[in-house]
């Protein structure tokens, strides 16, 4: 995935930690703040898989260490395909290819959208293929547990093509001003699910406030930005129960409108 101007900005403020955080801690270059998801061993080979949150449905960047023997390795490359298993069916979901983290190159990572939670309608995993500086091929499946989230919802259109719409910024709304980014994918097939970049978002903001009265608040309307980002700003004037609507056109088509309802902290 190309870097949006919100990855810039994530970066930055992460570098800012960084120049912080080292004048007091040790041998450690990593702003990363993550925890281990789950890990599998094949043939002397552990593949670990950290987060910087319990994997949910829409947005994740998944985190990946190589170890054989207890040493990390890197290999000439490493490849996965998030696959969840329903029975019936398999799919795959929105993601990317691992690549090193520019933060800590002591990691792969990649993006992932997890389009449906794990649980009674099946479960998800990750098979990978490691390939080894000395030409050897690894294949493997790392189960991984996907909660549910409020921040993904799915539209169709009349010809039944379907559009995953993620809620990427904020992650955890505050008071005051925020980023407000959304992407969106649709599905090619159960393998294939790529971005769309030509979309329009129209969003509303809206905070209900009782007795049939409500209010919105300061927003600019996000606008795309390539690999199926979309990115705005919002300026949150009350912490509670906010719902924004989001109504996409797409191909000349608009769709049913898709409500995300969340709750904004006090800052
Ligand atoms: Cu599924």
């Amino acid at each position: 995935m190309r870097l949006s101007i919100s990855m810039g900005r994530m970066m930055a403020m992460a570098a800012l930690v960084l120049a912080v955080a080292s004048c007091n801690t040790n041998n450690s270059n990593s702003e990363l703040d993550l925890i281990p998801v789950n890990s599998v061993t094949v043939q002397e080979y552990t593949v670990s898989l950290f987060a910087e949150k319990e994997p949910e449905t829409g947005f994740n960047m998944l985190y990946w260490q190589i170890e054989k023997d207890g040493d990390r390795i890197e290999p000439q490359q490493f490849s996965i395909t998030p696959m969840m298993d329903m029975g019936e069916m398999m799919h795959s979901t929105p993601y990317t290819e691992p690549q090193t983290a520019e933060e800590d190159d002591r990691y792969l990572k990649n993006m992932v959208v997890f389009i449906m939670p794990g649980g009674a309608m099946g479960s998800w995993s990750v098979p990978f293929e490691i390939r080894t500086q000395d030409d050897q091929l690894i294949t493997g499946e790392l189960p991984i547990n996907v909660d549910s989230s409020w921040k993904l919802t799915s539209v169709r259109s009349e010809s039944d093509k379907i559009y995953f719409i993620t809620w990427y910024s904020p992650q955890n709304p505050v008071s005051g001003n925020n980023e407000l980014a959304f992407m969106v994918h649709t599905r090619e097939s159960m393998m294939s699910f790529p971005p769309v970049s030509d979309a329009e978002l129209l969003v509303y903001p809206y905070m209900d406030m009782g007795g049939g009265s409500g209010h919105s608040t300061d927003f600019t309307n996000p606008v795309a930005t390539g690999n199926g980002m979309y990115e705005g700003d919002i300026n949150y004037s009350m912490s509670g129960v906010w719902t924004t609507s989001v109504e996409l056109t797409v191909n000349g088509e608009t769709l049913p409108e898709v409500v995300f309802e969340y709750s904004v902290q006090a800052k």
